[in-house]
């Protein structure tokens, strides 16, 4: 296992759409064992393929962060919503693609989520709480929208340009 660089908004590849996963091999399989453990390394709740430079539709969470509970880290392959409550909540959003910045987004605050596990089988389930918000956002990535794009365009400048401060500071450093 390793860990992978995260891209650090703003970057192209952070904006396209990824591509279909179409069979399950031992370059995906060591994918998703890096980006799980790039993510619990950050840490994170959630990583997208995109965030590190691989553009495939693959995600990766675990929402368990009560102490003590075991870990229950997931891996969607092909993931999509099939169904969202009216019922909408808001939550303070981070992103390990745009560091240090938090917002409050509003969303569906259940949704079922249908999806391939790693060994081929077609996967369905209801999430709520963070692990809906979760695995919206990760999925948003998977479309080339960030959690920055719902926010009021002054303040998603603001974000925009402090990151593009960041880069400049990491890349002479
Ligand atoms: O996709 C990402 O960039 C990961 C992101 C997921 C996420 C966070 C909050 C709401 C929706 C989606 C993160 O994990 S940011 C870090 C974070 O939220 C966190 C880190 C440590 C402990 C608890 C939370
Ligand atoms: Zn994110």
């Amino acid at each position: 296992m390793a860990l992978r660089n995260i891209l650090i908004h703003p970057d192209p590849r952070l904006k396209k759409v990824a591509d279909p996963v179409v069979s399950v091999d031992d370059d995906l399989r060591r994918l998703a064992d890096d980006m799980l453990e790039t993510m619990y390394d950050a840490p994170g709740i959630g990583l997208a393929a995109p965030q590190v430079a691989v553009m495939t539709r693959m995600l990766v969470m675990d929402c368990e962060k009560d102490e003590g509970a075991a870990p229950r880290p997931m891996v969607l392959l092909n993931p999509s919503v099939v169904w969202t409550s009216e019922e909408r909540s808001v939550y303070d959003e981070g992103c390990l693609s745009i560091p240090e910045q938090y917002a409050e987004v509003e969303r569906p605050a259940e949704v079922e989520v249908q999806w391939m596990s790693l060994d081929g089988k077609t996967m369905r389930e209801k999430f709520d709480g963070l692990w809906a918000t979760c695995v919206q956002h990760e999925i948003d990535h998977l479309d080339g929208k960030l959690f920055i794009d719902y926010l009021k365009p002054l303040k998603r400048q603001m974000i925009t340009r402090k990151m593009q401060k960041l880069k400049r500071e990491m890349a002479r450093s």
